[in-house]
């Protein structure tokens, strides 16, 4: 029950080893990719830029997937600033995760009184569609809530990372839509985050947003647009799933021609590579506010570090 759009079809398509064409959405601007392998697809879950505007205009999500990283399918707009009868705008950078034979999708939006805050919905299926859970948000601490990441670890413990300037954490539940504690706020140290290379805003370390957290094999990564503006994508790595964190190294720099003033990473593992997605300005018409989703291949190297990634546009 899924619109059958295929968006790129490449004359490499059936070769192996074919890379998608950067963007790999071409028919709409979207915005912070959330990679999600579920069975053995990639859904893509977008942000959703309008436009031509010179403020974000982000009113819904987008979903995509692909068998094969190079043929996307449209799986329409599961999810809108609509869904949340407490929202008023701002569909910002979210993560969708499967669980309990569920789908969890966390995304920021801007409440109708109390600013940024992070909601929950969940589906029965990946493309959705998919309902508020809760009816209020499951985070609203200020402004900066912003940019959810979730992970659940080998025992089972569920994380939940946000925020910029900060960024912060709380153990979710097993529910998945609720958590127990207090949100915990994460040292942003020179040795966790490195130094900002423009400090005109006096921000402790480089992180600026959009977290991407996972584990693999022993090691955590904490992945991140890192700043001043315009951002960089860069990661620090931890031998605990909260911390401390040690900061690693840029990923990708800053894209000269063609970026936007904001990145943001997702990465996955799929049928045995690793893959960075990101977003720029490269489509007609494209900027800062009309971003466009990329995706990298990449290696790990044998002690878990990962190379300086160039955008391409294959
Ligand atoms: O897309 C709106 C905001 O811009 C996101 O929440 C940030 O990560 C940045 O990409």
């Amino acid at each position: 029950n899924f619109r059958k759009i295929v968006l790129q079809v490449t004359a490499l398509f059936a070769v192996a080893g074919a890379q998608a064409q950067n963007p790999i959405i071409q028919t709409i601007y979207t915005a912070d990719p959330a990679p999600m392998v579920y069975k053995d697809t990639v859904y893509l879950y977008t942000g959703h830029d309008e436009d031509k505007s010179n403020t974000f205009i982000m009113k819904d999500w987008r979903c995509f997937s692909s068998t094969d990283m190079v043929n996307w399918t449209d799986r329409g707009s599961p999810l809108s600033v609509k869904t949340f009868s407490w929202a008023k705008q701002d569909a910002w950078a979210g993560q969708c995760i499967a669980r309990n034979g569920k789908f969890y999708w966390y995304v920021p939006m801007t409440h109708e009184t109390m600013g940024m805050s992070i909601g929950v919905a969940v589906s029965d299926s990946p493309t959705g569609r998919f309902k508020d859970a809760l009816g209020k948000p499951l985070v609203h601490i200020s402004y900066g809530d912003i940019d959810p990441t979730v992970f659940v670890d080998d025992d089972g413990q569920a994380y939940l990372y946000w925020g910029n300037p900060y960024l912060k954490y709380v153990k979710l539940n097993q529910d998945m839509i609720s958590y127990t504690g207090e949100a915990v706020t994460v040292p942003l140290s020179k040795e966790g985050f490195n130094v900002r290379y423009k400090d005109v805003d006096k921000r402790p370390s480089a992180y600026e947003e959009a977290p991407w957290f996972y584990k693999r094999k022993s090691l955590y990564y904490m992945h991140y647009a890192a700043g001043g503006v315009p951002e960089h994508l860069a990661y620090s790595t931890s031998a605990s799933p909260t911390g401390p964190w040690v900061y690693r190294d840029t990923i990708m720099r800053i894209i000269e021609k063609g970026g936007a003033f904001t990145n943001h990473p997702g990465v996955i593992d799929y049928k045995g590579k690793s893959y960075l997605f990101y977003h720029n300005g490269a489509l007609p018409g494209g900027g800062g506010f009309t971003r466009s989703v990329c995706v990298e291949e990449f290696r790990y190297s044998k002690d878990g570090s990962i190379p300086r990634i160039t955008p391409t546009a294959e």
